[in-house]
């Protein structure tokens, strides 16, 4: 389709041509390692799944469609995609990045990646002029996360693209907890884009993995070579269920978002409620950036209780009979999470505690049930 289809279009459309062979709506699901050739070479743009698949290029064109991006690559996890852009540098490089970030990304760049001899600034990037004292001559990539996991700060991308711009620094986006349906980095001036497809994107809670899109040709042509040689990618079948979700993920986002701002309301109106977490509140710090870089204020939010201690949390989260006590996030059925047990246990008290990840915070992916079922199960777990 030639057409550019406008966003609620192109989620169902974007980059999908129906199937050659049969006209099949959905692309198959091209279960097969390999592929026949009638002369050394002859084959028909495919050799072996670990460098292309036709699922995985239909998944590949829809993302990059819906981000506005040139080219998409699909991997086998979130975790993966991120590897994949960290392996564009040298041992001496350094990376500026958030430093209130998923808890496994945290530990990529500093389990594995310091190792290397990597550089890693953790920064608040609240005020981005901040920034400029940790550019040198040796730093090579700005990572941003928006909104934070879990804490929900907003970063503005906008204006640190244009820093990155200046300072020949490559920008990328973890765009997981919006999704392309809330905001498109590579239209606000960003370079790379990656996602933990598993959450919004696939939204079902059935898949694991990873995406990247870029509109640089240099950079897609780099990123795909470390695609093929490290081997991270998805299967067709992961793929094909990620294409599946990403056909309704405007309908979804839509109720997630609807769904959030009521949660958050209760919340913050609740008497036994400290401090609730959440980009649409006029409250929050960054709810004018928020408003002006996303189209709404997404479905995760954190809280606090008022009875600050560990046990009162525990109890909340044990108590939810809705919300499913559970990592992950993004699926169309609403979980709750402890960060500081769950997903980010791998950073170090001292410094999660820093960025505001303490004991007592509590997490929720906001699903898509009714909201009245959701906002009595909060009530009792509360009471
Ligand atoms: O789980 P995986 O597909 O590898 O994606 C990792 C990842 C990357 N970036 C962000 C912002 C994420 O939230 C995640 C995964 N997060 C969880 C599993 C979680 O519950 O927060």
């Amino acid at each position: 389709m030639d057409k550019k289809l406008r966003f609620n279009s192109a989620t169902i459309h974007g980059g999908q041509e129906h199937d050659k062979a049969y006209g099949s709506v959905m692309p198959p699901i091209y279960q097969t390692s390999t592929y026949a050739q009638t002369t050394p070479g002859g084959h028909k743009g495919y050799e072996y799944s670990r460098t292309h698949n036709p699922t995985r290029t239909a998944l590949e064109r829809s993302i990059a469609s819906i981000e506005n991006a040139k080219h998409g690559l699909a991997f086998a996890s979130g975790m993966a995609a991120m590897d994949t852009v960290i392996k564009l540098f040298q041992p001496g490089d350094e990376i500026i990045s958030t430093h209130d970030l998923y808890g496994g990304s945290y530990r990529l760049l500093t389990q594995i990646y310091k190792k290397y001899g990597l550089k890693i600034h953790f920064v608040n990037m609240e005020k981005p002029e901040t920034l400029v004292q940790y550019f040198n001559d040796k730093t090579r990539l700005i990572w941003i996360e928006t909104p934070t996991n879990p804490m929900m700060n907003i970063v503005d991308i906008r204006t640190i693209a244009e820093l990155g711009k200046a300072h020949d620094t490559l920008v990328a986006v973890d765009n997981t907890f919006a999704s392309p349906y809330l905001q498109k980095p590579l239209d606000l001036g960003a370079d790379i884009v990656m996602h933990s497809a598993t959450k919004y994107l696939a939204g079902h809670s059935d898949t694991v993995l990873g995406l990247i899109v870029v509109s640089d040709d240099e950079l897609q042509e780099k990123l795909a070579f470390i695609q093929n040689s490290s081997g991270a990618v998805p299967g067709p079948m992961d793929c094909f269920l990620t294409l599946r979700g990403i056909k309704t993920l405007h309908l979804r986002m839509q109720r997630h978002c609807e769904n959030s701002a009521a949660v958050a309301i209760f919340l913050q109106q609740h008497p036994k409620i400290k401090k609730v977490y959440w980009p649409g509140l006029v409250d929050h710090p960054n709810h004018e950036l928020a408003k002006n870089q996303m189209k709404a204020f997404g479905g995760m939010l954190s809280f606090v209780p008022k009875s600050g201690d560990l046990k009162t949390s525990i109890a909340i989260v044990e108590k939810l009979k809705i919300f499913t006590l559970a990592e992950s996030l993004g699926g169309v059925e609403s979980l709750a999470g402890h960060p500081a047990s769950m997903t980010h246990a791998s950073i170090p008290k001292a410094v999660r505690e820093k960025s505001g990840v303490g004991d007592q915070l509590i997490r929720l992916s906001v699903g898509v049930e009714d909201i009245l079922d959701l906002i009595e199960d909060l009530d009792q777990a509360i009471a």
